[in-house]
């Protein structure tokens, strides 16, 4: 009955990759300065290792009507882009389920007809209806930005919502294996 066994291959991943303490699972370093303009980009930190080793197999969990075996295959990219916003009359992100490598910059971007930033369509990441302080997205409530970039370190799902219109489907995970 003791306590031994509770550590899988995740702990033994994390134990390689994440180092101590508990980090987010991604880096987020913001530059907004509230300046406005159509196009303010928020860039973020490049530095740091990333979960790039083997054995690092962390499992993938199927969320907000993704699943990482039909997620759009975008591994192997140094970067891809996520447009979100009011598109083909739907809001909606698209791809709207993503799988990438570690260490992928995911730039979230304001597409389709309407006006679009991030006060109209707030990016909150995790699972649920509340944020998740953990989620590598973080929250953004910014009018000034049309478009910001993560970098997705670690290997897990992350699912993350529009805080406006979720429960029209404006949601989407992405994938980082
Ligand atoms: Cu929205």
């Amino acid at each position: 009955m003791g306590m031994g066994r509770i550590f899988g291959v995740g702990a033994v991943a994390c134990a390689l990759a994440c180092g101590s303490g508990n980090p987010p699972a991604g880096v987020n370093v913001s530059s907004a300065t509230g300046s406005g303009g159509a196009a303010s980009v928020t860039s973020t930190g490049a530095s740091g290792s990333c979960d790039n080793g083997a054995g690092g197999a962390a499992m993938l969990v199927a969320d907000k009507g993704c699943d990482p075996k039909m997620a759009v295959d975008m591994t192997g990219k140094p970067e891809v882009e996520i447009k979100f916003g009011y598109i083909d009359s739907k809001f909606v992100y698209t791809p709207k389920c993503a799988k990438v490598s570690p260490c992928t910059k995911v730039t979230f971007r304001c597409g389709g007809t309407n006006e679009c930033n991030f006060s109209m369509h707030p990016l909150q990441g995790g699972a649920g209806a509340k944020a998740d302080p953990a989620s590598p997205f973080g929250f953004t409530f910014d009018p000034n930005l049309t478009e910001k970039s993560f970098v997705l370190k670690n290997k897990g799902s992350f699912p993350y919502i529009c805080a406006s219109h979720y429960a029209a489907g404006m949601v989407g995970t992405v994938f980082v294996q």
